[in-house]
């Protein structure tokens, strides 16, 4: 009996190295798969969009700025007034007009900036769920490989 005290204290010790060793390859194996950390952030301004009717489509613009350390991935777009989103780009044809068509997924470098403007990129919505009017606001959701969704509200108007 008299040695119990000690008895117990080697089976605690031995109990904490091997907790100590578990989380310690625990959290290497984190770093190495999931948990990767995001320094800077994903700014999004300058946002507006055209007026429009119920059924009917409109146009977005806003700028992206990667302000993190690490190239970011636009996934897709979504808003709360329109059945779906579209990236498109404005081009000029052979016979002086224009047209548009969907643009790729886009890559943003870290430190770079995405300009989504009247004759660029623009947002195209489709199947407004209702009117919009100058006043008015929507919101567009932006799903980003590396930071996750990022929201902004912003105003109808006519131009910029
Ligand atoms: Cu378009």
């Amino acid at each position: 009996m008299k040695y119990l005290p000690q008895l117990l204290l080697i089976l605690l010790s031995g109990c904490f190295l091997f907790l100590g060793c578990g989380s310690e390859s625990n959290s290497s194996n984190d770093s190495n798969s999931k948990q990767e950390v995001v320094l800077g952030k994903i700014a999004l301004d300058n946002g507006w969009a055209r007026p429009g009717s119920q059924q009917a489509k409109s146009a977005a613009y806003l700028r992206i700025s990667n302000g993190t350390a690490s190239p970011d991935t636009v996934l897709s777009f979504s808003s709360d007034i329109a059945e779906s989103v579209e990236l498109h780009e404005s081009i000029e044809n052979n016979d002086g007009t224009t047209s548009m068509r969907p643009a790729g997924q886009q890559v943003i470098k870290d430190g770079d900036k995405l300009l989504l403007e009247p004759g660029g990129l623009h947002l195209m919505l489709i199947n407004l769920t209702q009117d919009l009017a100058v006043g008015d606001s929507l919101q567009l959701s932006i799903d980003f490989a590396r930071v996750g969704t990022k929201n902004i509200t912003v105003p109808i108007q006519i131009q910029n």
